[in-house]
């Protein structure tokens, strides 16, 4: 038995209680059977098989850190939210992540990056979950899940295969804007520091008079966008596969703190019905040249979590989290969104998630939820249940109506939005490829399309992928079907 190291502290069971050993467990004799009474070791064991809470089914490996949002500019006119009134600070979480890998796979694969932000404002904490394009491959929720499983693993061999990408996007016309975003050099960011962020869906902002605006965020990177080639993202792979988490880590830890400028799109409410696409559909864009940009102010993180796993793993971002001032478009996928998130919460992390560090709001909570598992929030005393004489919280009805702020009406349909005049698959990547790329960024992209194709994808998926991005750009679909046959 050695003695006790000096000026540490003694080890304790999870109740408190000095342990005898750290390193043996107790036995009849230095080779017998181990006894049941060892209740420490049991307790070792037996919490280190629940150590882990489900990583989450897309955007497992994430990183994240702690921050502030500065309102740089008056948008007051355009919400009463108060995180964006002028002069305003609020103290917020940030947490980037790639979306198909899991909780150990290389930072630097080809695919879209999470933006998620949480911002603990004065009327509760207001979630902005969004990625790093301002487009997304979908515009239904039904067709969210079957679009991941072909990114994800084949059933039979858990091995990930281009075939069923590409056969489900050339079967999804509506993903080409996003896949031409994904295979440009916006695919693989050189950092989480050097890429936007944007919130993707149109939102509804509402000003203190109850007019409305339909919105789009736009955070810009200060650090200035950057991006690596296939070659380097392939080759830091398998040098650092936590290249990006280690990047915001040491910016932060070394007081390089990263910034963005948050900007906004405002569309006159009104304008809605008849612009030339439909504003809703997370497919397209808007062009700056019908809704310029509007600054807000700048985030800037500042402060690395001091826990990975409380504070970054148990993260719980909702797009349901919205505050008075901000509300929903009719954007069906953001519309499916405020189901799924609180969901897989409440599964994933357990029904208390807003209790934990990351999640509780900063301001009282006045819910009436209590009990379940893993409580630590004494629910309210008196009155645990409403309408009642005892003083117990009362909903303001103010907000009533507030947080659909617009109306529909017609038969129930499965059906897909109606289309406009402008309202096709192909026209904005087509100009993202022709006019808003250089010849360099084209080349990259032909490279990365054809690389990938090369991977795995048979005929006659190859086909259709080929006539996808001819459908794009005539020019560049020659040149990629001419790279990958060999021409
Ligand atoms: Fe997500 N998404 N998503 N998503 N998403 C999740 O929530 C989902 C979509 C995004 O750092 C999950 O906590 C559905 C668009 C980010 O913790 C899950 C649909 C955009 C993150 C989920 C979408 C996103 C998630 C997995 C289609 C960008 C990580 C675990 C209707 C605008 C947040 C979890 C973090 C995470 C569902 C589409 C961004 C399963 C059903 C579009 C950044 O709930």
């Amino acid at each position: 038995m050695t003695s006790p190291a000096q000026n540490v502290p003694r080890t304790t069971n999870n109740a408190g209680i000095p342990v005898a050993s750290d390193e043996n467990s107790l036995t009849v004799g230095p080779d017998g059977p181990i006894l049941l009474q060892d209740h420490y070791l049991i307790e070792k064991m037996a919490h280190f098989n629940r150590e882990r809470v489900p990583e989450r089914v897309v955007h497992a490996k994430g990183s994240g850190a702690y921050g502030i949002f500065q309102v740089t500019n008056d948008v007051s006119q355009f919400t009463k939210a108060d995180l964006f009134q002028p002069g305003k600070t609020t103290e917020m979480l940030a947490r980037f992540s790639t979306v198909a890998g899991e909780q150990g796979s290389p930072d630097t694969w080809r695919d879209p990056r999470g933006f998620a932000l949480k911002f603990y404002t004065e009327h509760g904490n207001y979630d902005l979950v969004g990625n790093n394009t301002p487009v997304f491959f979908v515009r239904d929720p039904s067709k969210f899940q079957d679009f991941i499983r072909s990114q994800k693993r084949r059933p039979e061999s858990g091995i990930r295969d281009h075939d069923m990408q590409w056969d489900f996007w050339t079967l999804s016309p509506e993903s080409a804007h996003m896949v031409t975003w994904l295979m440009g050099d916006r695919g693989i960011p050189k950092s989480y520091r050097t890429m936007n962020g944007y919130g993707s869906h149109t939102y509804m902002w509402v000003n203190a008079g109850g007019e409305k605006f339909w919105i789009k965020y736009h955070f810009k990177t200060d650090q200035g966008i950057d991006f690596l080639t296939q070659e380097d993202a392939d080759r830091i792979a398998g040098e650092d596969g936590d290249y990006h988490r280690r990047d915001l880590y040491e910016a932060i830890e070394g007081g390089n703190e990263p910034s963005w400028t948050l900007y906004v799109q405002v569309m006159p409410f009104a304008d809605a019905p008849d612009y030339r696409f439909n504003p809703f559909d997370l497919t397209k864009v808007w062009p700056h040249g019908d809704y310029p940009l509007i600054e807000v102010g700048r985030m800037t993180l500042n402060k690395n979590p001091d826990n990975y796993f409380v504070h970054i793993e148990q993260a719980a971002f909702e797009p349901s989290n919205l505050v008075p001032g901000i509300g929903p478009s009719p954007d069906k996928m953001l519309l499916g969104r405020l189901f799924s998130y609180p969901d897989t919460h409440r599964y994933r992390i357990g029904p208390n998630y807003a209790q934990l560090p990351p999640n509780r709001a900063h301001v009282p909570v006045h819910s009436y939820a209590k009990d379940g598992p893993m409580r630590f929030d004494p629910a309210r005393t008196g009155a645990v249940y409403a309408p009642n004489s005892y003083g117990g919280p009362a909903a303001d009805t103010e907000r009533f109506g507030e947080a659909a702020g617009w109306a529909s009406s017609g038969e129930m349909v499965h059906e897909a939005y109606t289309l406009r005049r402008d309202d096709d698959d192909w026209g904005q990547p087509g100009t993202m490829v022709r006019q808003v790329l250089d010849d360099a960024a084209r080349d990259r992209l032909v490279s990365n399309v054809a690389g990938h194709l090369r991977d795995g994808v048979s005929r006659p998926v190859l086909e259709r992928a080929f006539q996808y991005w001819r459908n794009v750009d005539k020019d560049l679909g020659d040149r990629i079907a001419k790279s990958v046959n060999g021409g």
